[in-house]
């Protein structure tokens, strides 16, 4: 049996990466005056960095634009930071970013067979705040029997950290959960610490390789393109089919 549900959250609950994040972040650096825009494809090799701040100092690292300075290239990540991270959560409760298909289902089907679940993620605990208080309203913490943040955990996914201190907090071992997934980062913390993973790749991961993973599917919102097959006759990815992927596996 599986004793838990652990939940990535960008790009796996909703595209928050290409719809929320990247957009936030051009609109802070207009707003501060910093010279220069990430384009959609640029953010998706950016990406290869864990982590909004660190990314941002990772770019600036090889911009002639940036300050030259570390220090001040350190105040100006933290600053463009803060202020991404509040234009984002107002892209969310203006209503932005729905999650992906099958999402909600799959949260309700959860809750009423009482499955715990988990948050596992490496964003910043304001931005998952605002994405499931606008989804799930403001006792959207009640669903959840562990939330872990970057906060809690600020070893970045693939660092299995996030993934540990979750299993710590629901006391159970890696192979009583499954995790749900949909990029290498992730997949690897989750395979890293022992746990199951569902993978279904978001934008940026169209192609991203699930090799180990339990199942591996373009959406929780169909049942076609599963890999291994899931049953034809429903219409998304429910708890049923979840529970023989782990029986089988
Ligand atoms: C996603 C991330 C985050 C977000 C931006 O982590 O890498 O950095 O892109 O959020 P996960 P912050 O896959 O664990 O959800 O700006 O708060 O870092």
């Amino acid at each position: 049996m599986i004793r838990a549900l652990l939940w990535d959250v960008d790009g796996t609950l909703a595209e928050t990466e290409r719809d929320g994040h990247l957009v936030a972040f051009n609109r802070a650096f207009e707003a501060l005056g910093v010279p220069w825009r990430w384009s959609e494809q640029h953010y998706g090799e950016l990406l290869a960095v864990a982590g909004g701040r660190e990314r941002l100092l990772y770019d600036m690292s090889r911009r002639a634009e940036a300050p030259g300075d570390a220090r001040q290239r350190e105040a100006l990540a933290e600053t463009v930071h803060r202020l991404k991270n509040q234009i984002y959560e107002g892209i969310v409760r203006r209503g932005d970013l729905a999650l992906r298909a099958g999402v909600a289902e799959l949260l309700s089907e959860c809750c009423r067979a009482h499955l715990p679940m988990g948050i596992v993620t490496t964003t910043s605990r304001g931005n998952v705040e605002a994405l499931l208080e606008w989804h799930l309203g403001s006792h959207w913490n009640d669903h959840f029997a562990t939330v872990v943040c970057a906060n809690e955990a600020p070893r970045k996914k693939p660092d299995p950290q996030v993934y540990r201190l979750a299993l710590e907090a629901l006391r159970l071992r890696p192979h009583e959960a499954v995790a749900i997934e949909d990029a290498p980062a992730g997949i690897e913390a989750a395979q890293r610490a022992g746990v199951p993973v569902i993978v279904t790749p978001s934008h940026y991961f169209p192609a991203c390789a699930a090799v180990g993973a339990l199942a591996f599917g373009p959406s929780l919102g169909r049942s076609e393109g599963w890999q291994p097959g899931a049953d034809p006759r429903a219409t998304r990815i429910g708890l049923d089919q979840i529970m023989r992927w782990y029986a089988h596996s």
